[in-house]
């Protein structure tokens, strides 16, 4: 039976702190938060390392968690003791996702744990029909950074093999993928699909033909991205939804939220990676439609909405926790100006209700999905605004987000979602992502010593380093 730490002891001990640092990061931004405070020293540089030393025992403490009670499975329920497989049988979700986490943060007991546990027990030749891109962007990012950090050629055959057995997607008359595909049959299924299910697969595959010799993989994910963009309307935006036979738009809804978001991601970072002129092209295009038709200045700051593709036609001001991924790719662009604007917002959202909500209607600042699922995206963006400008506010606004995760959704064992902000009602699960994603930049946004070097790396949407070593 797993038990809850006293919330009591927690909040007391936490709270002026949180608070500081909250009034003293909108005070510095000219924002209005009631009453002014005194002036506490805002977490600067000096705090990094002990910030950093406690975000990575944390790390350990939900390795370990995870290995009392979900070893071998694909995700912890860490309240109630259980696990969660997605497809009933266990592709060892957490364990791929958390080995570069692992390594990064300097756990070599625990790297080479999760290390034995993946090549013991990961095999992909299972009859099981998976989501693509979950599978792309977890298993095979994970296993691709993790051979490229430890050198292992085992991790480099398992995504190999993984790889093969998802080729087969691609064979719709478009070349768009499919959404699912069994690894044993190759049957595919779910032709309508997204932006983001289509577009989010190059960094890997092409990393995979990269260090394979095996050009397939990067030429089948170039071309469904390029056949995508090329079905962007009049005015520059994707939908929502699309049919990848016939390549007919379901819904006309565009935005930079779930379903689109990493699409614009992948653009930009696979022209980086792979130094590919026809992508930058087609990110730059991408970015002068989304920054003309989605983003929404407004009184309460920069944010980035829903339109009609084909028209521009504002209809919705909803921005979510997923949308915070952009400051990131603003910062990697070197839009530093918006990126900053726009992580303002966010933070914004994130101090609503003291961690932030799914998703908010930015005309009224209300909660439109109340739920927290330990998302990263908000502290990926201030990772990169903090490499890129070395702005103190930027360790400021991580330690904010730290001390609320502790706060609210520490448990025994681990980290768990939050059914709802506002109540901060739990629920009871800890997604793969929180160590792969939410804990790692946490950590290299903290620690000193940043192991990542931005001039030849770059991150896949679940935050796993890809090295061009080509
Ligand atoms: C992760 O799996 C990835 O970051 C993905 O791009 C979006 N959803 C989750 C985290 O929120």
């Amino acid at each position: 039976m797993v038990r809850r730490r006293g919330p009591r002891s927690l909040v007391a001990s936490s709270e002026p702190r949180r608070l500081i640092a909250v009034l003293s990061l909108l005070a510095a931004w000219g924002c209005s938060s009631g009453p002014a405070r005194s002036s506490a020293p805002p977490a600067g540089h000096a705090d990094r390392a002990r910030l950093a030393a406690e975000v990575r025992s944390e790390i350990a403490r939900c390795w370990r968690g995870y290995e009392e009670r979900a070893r071998g499975h694909d995700e912890l329920l860490p309240v109630s003791g259980g696990f969660r497989d997605w497809y009933g049988e266990s592709l060892l979700m957490t364990p791929v996702d958390a080995l570069d986490t692992l390594i990064l943060a300097g756990l070599p007991e625990e790297s080479a744990r999760a290390k034995a546990l993946v090549l013991d027990r990961l095999s992909f030749d299972r009859d099981v029909t998976v989501k693509n891109f979950e599978v792309t962007i977890r298993l095979l990012g994970g296993l691709l950074s993790s051979y490229q950090l430890t050198g292992d050629p085992r991790l480099l055959a398992l995504a190999d093999d993984l790889g093969h057995r998802l080729l087969p997607v691609f064979a719709s008359p478009t070349g768009m993928p499919y959404m699912f595909v069994n690894l044993k049959t190759g049957k595919t299924s779910g032709a309508r699909s997204n932006p983001a299910e289509i577009g989010t697969l190059l960094l890997e595959f092409g990393t995979l033909s990269k260090l394979t010799g095996n050009p397939v993989y990067l030429e089948k994910a170039r071309r469904a991205v390029t056949v995508l963009y090329a079905r962007r309307s009049a005015i520059g935006l994707v939908g929502e939804e699309i049919d990848v036979e016939t390549g007919e738009w379901k819904s006309a809804a565009s935005h930079v939220g779930g379903g689109i978001d990493s699409y614009y991601e992948y653009l930009a970072k696979s022209a980086r990676l792979f130094g590919d002129a026809d992508l930058e092209r087609m990110w730059r295009e991408s970015r002068k439609a989304v920054d003309a038709y989605l983003a929404d200045e407004t009184a309460s700051g920069l944010w980035y909405g829903q339109s009609d593709m084909t028209s521009g036609r504002r209809t919705a001001t909803e921005f979510g926790a997923l949308q915070a991924f952009l400051p990131a790719v603003l910062a990697f662009d070197g839009d530093l100006d918006r990126a900053r604007r726009l992580e303002d917002s966010c933070f914004r959202m994130w101090t609503l209700h003291g961690i932030e909500p799914e998703s908010i209607d930015y005309s009224t600042m209300k909660a439109t999905e109340p739920g927290y699922p330990l998302r990263p995206e908000i502290v990926e963006s201030a990772y990169y605004l903090y490499r890129y400008t070395k702005d103190p506010r930027y360790l400021e606004m991580g330690r904010v987000f730290f001390e609320d995760l502790k706060r609210y959704c520490r448990v025994d064992g681990g980290y768990t979602i939050l059914k709802n902000v506002v109540t901060k009602e739990k629920g009871d699960l800890m997604p793969s992502y929180f160590l792969a994603e939410t804990l790692k930049y946490l950590y290299l946004l903290f620690t000193p010593d940043d192991p990542a070097d931005f001039e030849h790396i770059v991150f896949n949407t679940e935050a796993h380093p890809l090295r061009r070593t080509w």
